[in-house]
């Protein structure tokens, strides 16, 4: 059995945040928060921006001749339903592609557009060859991949790659895909079309990440996500969970972004969406890179990578090994007293490792109440002082 990481191949990221992103309950984006947003995940690196459809309101395609306009290393997408007309209009916005998609399942075939399979195929011979013809890139993506035959899939995206489409689309819209279904079926599909492949996968069932990962494993080239893994209902793969879950296999995979931005781009769009950034967030969590238990801190100051499958100076961070508690250890109590400046025997820092756990027994401890204990037994007059004052130098 072989568990050593594979490699993995080219992708582009297709960052949504400002389409899939805005279907959020809590998002509103004005046009100069779309144009920032835009230009710091630009500076990211991500490949691709995709907006919010131009016959969404009138502003919403105003917003996409001013994303289009800006220059941006990233090409900017925008996403319409496969309809004559909301392609048109997307192309006059100036973007440098479209994503069309449709309802191939037999709920949304039925309760949404009501179209048969191939009808959905005629309506693409109306979009897909208008829109080569206006020089955009033209993605065709089925919505409800998950819950559709999969031989009515395999037919439409067998005709739209005959059309010459650049890329189509497998979108588990309602978040209910294993992630050996995703893989099952994008390498089937990878078998079956000349076209990139691109996942766009929700997070209902919380496979959105293994998901995305499973689907570029299987030959997928291009992965949709947000921010926060912001969207409808409980949203689609997180920018950051995909980078973390590529970094943990291959590092190299993803020195193509800026990835020490990730931490402020995770915090701007939180505060644009009104949350916290939530603590178990890959990489910018607040706890993410935080050891706790003695053993752990201990073996982590001896050589992080015995805990820690990412490293937090990739992404601009710090670890913290968090000592103020009844688990630690008396390496970790060491590893502060060092860094304090302090100087104890093995002996005293056991013995005052001792301490702590009786204190963290009874209440909560601070480091501030680690820092004044470890002060005041390295100069016993120090106790006296009040602790604040002790901890405050300190830290300074
Ligand atoms: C939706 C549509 C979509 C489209 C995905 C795609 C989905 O908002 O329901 O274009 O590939 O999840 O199916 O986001
Ligand atoms: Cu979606």
């Amino acid at each position: 059995m072989d568990l050593s990481p594979p490699r993995v191949r080219p992708f582009s990221i297709i960052e949504s945040t400002l389409r899939e992103g805005e279907q959020f309950v809590n998002a509103f984006f004005s046009t100069d928060q779309k144009v920032a947003l835009a230009k710091l995940l630009d500076e990211f690196g991500v490949e691709y921006l995709e907006l919010t459809s131009p016959m969404a309101s009138p502003q919403s395609r105003e917003d996409c001749a001013v994303i289009a306009g800006l220059g941006l290393r990233a090409k900017v997408l925008t996403h319409t339903r496969c309809h004559p007309d909301d392609a048109r209009v997307a192309v006059e916005t100036g973007v440098d592609g479209v994503d069309v998609v449709i309802g191939t399942s037999s709920h949304l075939r039925r309760f949404s557009h009501g179209r048969t399979i191939d009808e959905i195929i005629a309506v693409a011979r109306e979009v897909i060859p208008m829109l080569k013809d206006s020089g955009v890139e033209v993605r065709f993506s089925t919505e409800d991949s998950l819950r559709s035959d999969p031989e009515d899939l395999f037919r439409v995206y067998e005709a739209v790659d005959a059309m010459g489409v650049d890329r189509v689309g497998v979108a588990d819209t309602v978040g209910i895909g294993t992630p050996r279904q995703i893989y099952e079926l994008v390498a089937e599909l990878r078998r079956r079309v000349r076209a990139d492949i691109e996942f766009h996968g929700h997070n209902d069932s919380g496979c959105a990440i293994a998901n995305a990962y499973c689907a570029l494993e299987a030959g997928a080239t291009h992965i949709d996500t947000t921010v926060l893994g912001i969207g409808e209902r409980n949203g689609i793969t997180s920018l950051g969970g995909l980078i973390a879950r590529l970094a943990a296999v291959d590092p190299g995979s993803v020195r193509k972004y800026r990835l020490p931005l990730l931490r402020e781009i995770d915090q701007h769009v939180a505060a644009l969406v009104g949350v916290e950034v939530p603590f178990n967030t890959c990489i910018t969590g607040f706890s993410a890179f935080t050891h706790k238990a003695g053993i752990h801190a201990k073996a982590v100051l001896n050589d992080p990578t015995t805990y820690e499958a990412l490293r937090p100076e990739d992404f601009g961070l710090k670890r913290y090994v968090h000592i103020a508690h009844r688990l630690t250890g008396w390496n970790a109590v060491k590893h502060r007293a060092e860094q304090l400046g302090l100087s104890f025997t093995d002996e005293q820092l056991k013995a005052i490792t001792a301490r702590i756990k009786a204190l963290a027994d009874c209440d909560a401890l601070t480091l501030e109440h680690v820092d004044a204990l470890l002060k005041s037994e390295h100069e016993p007059a120090a106790a006296t002082d009040p602790a604040g004052t002790a901890v405050q130098q300190a830290a300074s």
